[in-house]
């Protein structure tokens, strides 16, 4: 009989993007040591390391999508592109010596929670070979952008040409001169096809709904201004908090008062008219739902690019994909060599979920198909005692910058564990009482939002139509709700002894 080895450790956090770094940091800084960061990939970044498309690049400013504890007064340009922010990310974690507690290559297959010793045994591949985690602590911090999502259109299989989704990029394959279609014109796809389009031979854009998009103010800094940044105290800080508080103006129009986003529907609607000439092409890109409904675009070459000879906006529905062509509702083949899949990620279906089995061996996903993708302060869900999950259900953004968020749950986390620890306690789990209320404050005041009301399908929802992704509001309210631990929301015990 082969033996499995288990590793034990307090603290297992899965994941090394922003939210699994920031965990391991603000773990080290406040004494607790014992924790391992475990990633499937090769190095610090997660959707940072591993959507290399051409053109990708963030559309928060820089100075607001950093961490407050780590700022950066090198950022070149005032909206920074992959390379730098997984630059940036590698950097930190260098800085803070978390490459030493974290193993690389590291897929965690399952996440099994033990009632008997009050602990969560993860099942794991490393270097090809099985062994397991035993840890107290289980910090989930995949992030809801991991898994792509691959379109379901008939033949795609069958498609013989090279096949790529936005997010598992082939940077060896060379787009020149090739018969390129992109399928999707979300955030990824509006990023693609400006660059693939100075390239290819011909580019198909399938674009099923028209995104609303505002203009990109991105520039580079000039060398005066990174050495204000680096040099006069409290200038970064200066211009996070601008980014912000203007950024937050946007979420009382998507939450409370959406005719507030009037404004940016005209910038948008102007955006259009000056990008395109063409009425019919005008008409076929403007949008027939309500601004701030899906994700507001940001982009200054989107509709040029749509203008150019070899480029053609395709709206006839995509009927099926055969060896060589994707062909049309309208019985149009389109002959091609590459498929671009650029359909998002699954957020409220995450195969994840399937794989963290807490309380009785029910895993995630059994018990969200049952009551929806809900949690309590965005971080604990009932029935998986003791995990924490990182942007969990209801902190996603439409706004502003998630790291605020993550720092948010980041502050709720430490207080956890700091309180937990203190009283000595093994096991806690948050009411359903409490996640009951909470997601039923969310929902009521979702109910006059944008996202709701927009008159659109969007990731935001799951597919009862309910929205479990976002937080509606303002985020310092989010901030507030996790400055400080409320065990009086859980239910907690010790190993062996009864409920406290
Ligand atoms: O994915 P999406 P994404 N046939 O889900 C279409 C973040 N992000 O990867 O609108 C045809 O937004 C779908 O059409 P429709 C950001 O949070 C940030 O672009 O459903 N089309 C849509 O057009 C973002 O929101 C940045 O009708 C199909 C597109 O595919 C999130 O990631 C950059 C289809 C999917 O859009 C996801 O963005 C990139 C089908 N069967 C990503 N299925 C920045 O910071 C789907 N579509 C700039």
């Amino acid at each position: 009989m082969v033996t499995m080895t288990t590793h034990d450790v307090e603290i297992a956090i899965v994941g090394a993007g922003f939210s699994g770094l920031g965990a391991a940091i603000k773990l080290a800084q406040n004494g607790f040591d014992d924790y391992l960061v475990m990633d499937r990939g090769a190095d610090f970044g997660g959707t940072w390391r591993d959507n290399t498309y051409p053109g990708a690049a963030c559309d928060v400013p820089s100075h607001l999508y950093s961490f407050s504890f780590a700022q950066n007064p090198g950022w070149s340009r005032s909206y920074s592109h992959q390379p730098e922010i997984h630059r940036y990310i590698n950097d930190v974690a260098a800085e803070h010596g978390i490459g030493a507690k974290t193993w690389f290559g590291t897929q965690v297959h399952q996440a099994s929670w033990d009632e008997e010793t009050h602990t969560w045994v993860l099942d794991i591949e490393r270097e090809g070979e099985q062994s397991q985690v035993r840890a107290r602590h289980l910090v989930g911090a995949v992030g809801p952008l991991c898994e792509p999502n691959l379109p379901d259109i008939e033949g795609l299989d069958s498609f013989a040409g090279t096949m790529l989704h936005s997010a598992r990029w082939d940077d060896d394959y060379d787009f020149t001169g090739k018969r390129v279609a992109v399928i999707g014109t979300g955030a990824s796809a509006i990023q693609i096809v400006p660059q693939l389009g100075k390239v290819v031979g011909h580019l198909d854009v399938y674009q099923r709904t028209a995104p609303w998009i505002i203009p990109r103010s991105e520039r580079p800094y000039l060398p005066v201004e990174n050495w204000a940044f680096k040099n006069v105290p409290g200038l970064q800080n200066l211009i996070r908090g601008g980014i912000y508080t203007a950024n937050e103006s946007v979420a009382a129009g998507m939450t409370f008062a959406p005719k507030a986003l009037k404004p940016v529907e005209a910038l948008c609607r102007a955006n259009i008219f000056k990008g395109i000439r063409d009425r019919e092409l005008r008409a076929r890109v403007t949008p027939t739902f309500a601004v701030g409904c899906k994700r507001i675009l940001k982009s200054n070459d989107w509709y040029p690019t749509l203008n150019q000879p070899n480029v053609d906006l395709i709206t006839s529905g995509i009927e099926r994909v055969t060896a060589d062509a994707v062909v049309t509702a309208d019985g149009t083949e389109h002959p091609v060599d590459a498929i671009v899949i650029a359909t998002g990620f699954h957020v409220t279906d995450s195969p994840v979920f399937d794989t963290i089995h807490g309380v009785g061996g029910a895993s995630l996903a059994q018990v969200w198909d049952e009551i929806g993708m809900q949690g309590y302060k965005g971080t604990f869900v009932h029935g998986f005692p003791n995990m924490a999950l990182m942007i969990g259900p209801s902190t996603g953004l439409g706004h502003t910058s998630m790291v605020y968020m993550i720092e948010s749950q980041l502050n709720y986390l430490v207080d956890y564990l700091k309180t937990t620890a203190s009283a000595g306690i093994t096991r806690t789990e948050v009411t359903a009482t409490a996640q009951e209320r909470f997601t039923a404050g969310l929902q009521h005041k979702l109910r006059n939002s944008v996202w709701v009301n927009g008159g659109c399908s969007s990731w935001y929802k799951d597919r009862n139509g309910n929205i479990t992704v976002l937080w509606p509001g303002f985020t310092f309210s989010f901030r507030n709700a996790t400055r400080r631990f409320d065990v009086e929301a859980y239910d907690v015990s010790a190993a062996g002894v009864a409920t406290v």
